[in-house]
């Protein structure tokens, strides 16, 4: 009221006529959220929050709230293109001559340099029914072992401390863990502006209960400031600071015993290892105060039940998989695994970044299956109709290794779905000679043109979120329903539809026999789950929808399973988890001279990755139109630079033209950029990879800032 007599307008939200509200799970982030279309004459023209759904709540983020905008956004793909010729023009064509063209170049490619020349690059924001079929083709029938996702720049270093630790990926906690926990402590988590209706779920359970919160991040993040206490850490340090945490933690007896020695081994070694990381020599590597690492180590190690959470500034590490590894160690001592409150959850990046985990068969055989291990290669085989000696009996090439493949000539042909490396990966003027090489590239996406579709010799246009049924499985394990609210545009179909057409054009049709569709993806996946981790074989859509989703294992007759763990029985032969002695390994690019700023990257709330869906959704994408650089105050008055001044940035693989934005939010000796434009953060970055995940250490380098006059 008061607003509208000083003569500004209130914003007005306009009432829409709705024929119809569709339910689904949101299609950008990994928290969940329930979140239903609004349909009206065959068009998706509003979204709202599912009000009683367990995750939001009716609640959404900026993001969900403009969620319908991206299905009509400019430039969305509606019919098939090929290039003619290794340079000309990308034209229309019909699916029939693209598949044709696609199946042909493949089976040239496989048949004159072998299986494994052809590389599959696939994503983690298609439906798990979607990832089950692409992995029944390449695993069953292309037969190539070089198939991986952007889960490689995203949560490898999750799954892989997962495995280490508890001998099986999957996050045991869940998001009722805020309510009960009596002590948070997050890691390298921006988590306001990335997970914001998590950040919601934290700040109501801290309205309803004050708990201690510790958030550890170089960075003064929205949540740094909601903490109790924040650890400005020296980027790369982690692992340090945590063993420091766990040495507090024995050396004043403050660890469960009954906990760690019933559930656990490896526990001489690990206390002789953390016992050399005392807080004084933790400081000098850390930059935190000895003092204040004591402090935190008694608030975490006598909490009832304490939790950490943890995202990309842990996982995109040169020693991402030890961090998560640590983080483990120092729940398992506590015995903060698998109880109410207590957990060592991987908040999850895309919103199937899980799926794809599951069920796509990346890096193994559906259902968390193995390659390595010979019975997982024989059930599959047999469930699939395949001979088990066609499948690879061990791992291939991740995604951050398939491109130096390429450049050294070993991969000549590429087929990449939902993903923009050209701009999400680093080093992106590398990236860009590295797809040049290709003798045939493909790329599936919804939006033309892209980055990396540009590049592409066939484009196949794909069917968006809301525009095909299947599911999404969100950071706490829990698979949410995506039902069709509207039909594609133009010529464009399902992702489901597109694996299974090309199979046929390969000659493969058998592996999906019939009409394939989601249903009966489902339906292989329930069964193929059966008995496994992620059982699945309770579920279906219809109880998905009438719950708002269910969390495996959800063996039939269950509804689904809060926590992992909490019977103390781990994944590993003798069940039990193993405490993980951890060195600290200093392999970072360190600023010198020359290159004199520590440069760390990430996200804003309002962009979303290569900004393919936000940047062309006016409402979020004026609010973060320019690429800016955070500096702080003192460095940007030493080097005479003015706030909104556009800067060079330069590192030893590119360069980049940001507006300054001086702030105290970076400390001194660091820059931060985010890495949504393509003409930024991924022109510089030197993605050293971490030796078990193969993720690249995004979040360090060293650059050079100059003035542009
Ligand atoms: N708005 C928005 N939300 C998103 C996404 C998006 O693109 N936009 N993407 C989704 C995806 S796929 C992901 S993976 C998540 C990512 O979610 P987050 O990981 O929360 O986001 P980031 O901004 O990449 O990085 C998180 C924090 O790590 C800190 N950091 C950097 N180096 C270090 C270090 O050495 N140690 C510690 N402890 N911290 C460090 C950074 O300062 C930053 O604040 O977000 C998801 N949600
Ligand atoms: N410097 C730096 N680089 C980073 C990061 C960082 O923190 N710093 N973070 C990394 C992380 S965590 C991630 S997850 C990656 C993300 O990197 P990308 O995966 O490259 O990012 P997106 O822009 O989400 O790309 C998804 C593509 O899929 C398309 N798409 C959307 N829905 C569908 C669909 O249903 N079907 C098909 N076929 N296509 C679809 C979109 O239009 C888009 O082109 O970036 C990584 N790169
Ligand atoms: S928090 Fe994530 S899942 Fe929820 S509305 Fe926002 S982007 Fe969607
Ligand atoms: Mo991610």
């Amino acid at each position: 009221m008061l607003l509208r007599e000083k003569g500004s307008k209130p914003i007005a939200i306009p009432r829409k006529e709705i024929d119809r509200w569709i339910y689904t799970t949101c299609g950008y982030c990994s928290t969940g959220c329930g979140i239903e279309v609004g349909v009206k004459d065959g068009r998706a023209v509003s979204v709202r929050g599912t009000a009683d759904h367990p995750v939001n709540r009716g609640k959404l983020c900026l993001k969900g709230i403009h969620e319908f905008e991206a299905i009509n956004a400019r430039d969305r793909a509606g019919h098939p293109m090929i290039r003619d010729g290794a340079d000309g023009p990308l034209r229309r064509a019909s699916w029939d001559e693209a598949l044709a063209r696609t199946a042909g170049e493949f089976k040239r490619i496989q048949e004159r340099y072998g299986r494994d020349a052809l590389a599959v690059v696939s994503t983690g924001q298609i439906y798990t029914e979607e990832f089950y079929t692409l992995g029944k083709l390449v695993r069953g029938g292309l037969g190539t072992n070089n198939y991986d996702g952007n889960t490689t720049l995203c949560m490898a270093s999750a799954v892989s401390g997962y495995k280490r630790s508890f001998g099986s990926d999957g996050p045991p906690g869940c998001y009722d863990d805020f309510d009960r926990t009596e002590c948070l402590i997050a890691f390298g988590s921006n988590l306001s502006e990335c997970h914001p209706v998590l950040y919601y779920r934290l700040k109501t359970a801290l309205e309803r209960r004050r708990f201690p919160v510790i958030v550890v991040d170089p960075r003064v993040t929205m949540l740094a400031q909601l903490a109790d206490i924040h650890l400005p850490i020296r980027p790369g340090t982690d692992v340090v600071l945590l063993n420091a945490l766990a040495n507090v933690i024995l050396a004043e007896g403050m660890e469960d015993q009954a906990f760690a020695l019933a559930h656990t081994t490896g526990f001489e070694d690990f206390a002789r290892t953390v016992s050399r990381f005392t807080p004084e020599y933790a400081e000098g590597i850390t930059g935190i105060p000895a003092g204040r690492i004591r402090e935190v180590a008694r608030i975490y190690g006598r909490a009832g039940a304490a939790m950490a959470i943890w995202t990309m500034g842990i996982n995109q590490s040169t020693h991402g998989s030890d961090g998560v590894a640590a983080i483990n160690n120092l729940a398992l001592i506590t015995g903060n695994v698998g109880k109410p409150g207590g957990s060592s959850l991987s908040i999850t990046g895309q919103c199937n970044a899980m799926g794809t985990r599951e069920f796509s068969s990346a890096s193994g055989l559906p259902g968390y299956r193995q390659l390595e291990n010979p019975a997982h290669r024989s059930e599959i085989a047999r469930f699939w109709g395949v001979d088990e000696t066609f499948f690879p009996e061990k791992r291939g090439l991740a995604m951050t290794d398939i491109f130096p493949a390429v450049e050294r000539g070993e991969i000549k042909g590429m087929w990449v779905i939902a993903t923009n490396p050209m701009t999400s990966m680093p080093d992106t003027d590398r990236v860009r000679e590295i797809l040049g090489k290709l003798e045939f590239l493909v790329v599936q996406d919804v939006y033309f043109p892209g980055e990396t579709a540009a590049l592409a010799h066939v484009f196949l246009p794909a069917a968006m979120w809301a525009e095909k049924t299947g599911t999404f499985t969100n950071t706490e394990r829990r698979v949410g329903l995506v039902r069709k609210a509207v039909e594609p545009p133009g010529e464009a179909k399902s992702d489901l539809d597109i694996f299974a057409a090309l199979a046929r054009a390969m000659g493969l049709g058998r592996l999906f026999p019939g009409e394939w569709t989601a249903e009966k993806a489902f339906d292989e996946i329930r069964e193929v789950s059966r008995g496994r981790l992620c059982d699945y074989s309770g579920i279906t859509y219809e109880e998905l929808a009438a719950r708002g989703g269910i969390q495996w294992p959800s063996p039939s007759g269950s509804h689904g399973t809060p926590r992992l763990y909490a019977d103390g029985l781990f994944q590993h032969a003798d069940g039990k988890a193993r405490l993980i002695p951890l060195e600290f390994v200093d392999d970072n690019e360190r600023p010198d001279e020359s290159y004199p700023f520590l440069l760390n990257t990430g996200r804003v709330i309002e962009h979303w990755h290569t900004r393919t869906k936000t940047g062309r959704i006016g409402n979020l994408d004026k609010f973060s139109p320019v690429l800016y650089v955070e500096m702080n105050g003192r460095d940007a008055a030493r080097l005479g630079i003015e706030a909104m001044e556009t800067v060079r940035l330069i590192s030893r693989r590119g360069e980049a033209e940001a507006v300054c934005l001086p702030t105290e939010r970076v400390g001194p000796g660091s820059v931060f950029t985010p890495f949504h434009f393509a003409w930024g953060a991924n022109k510089l970055s030197l993605g050293l990879l971490d030796p078990h995940s193969r993720q690249p250490a995004f979040k360090q380098c060293a650059v050079r800032i100059e003035k542009t006059r």
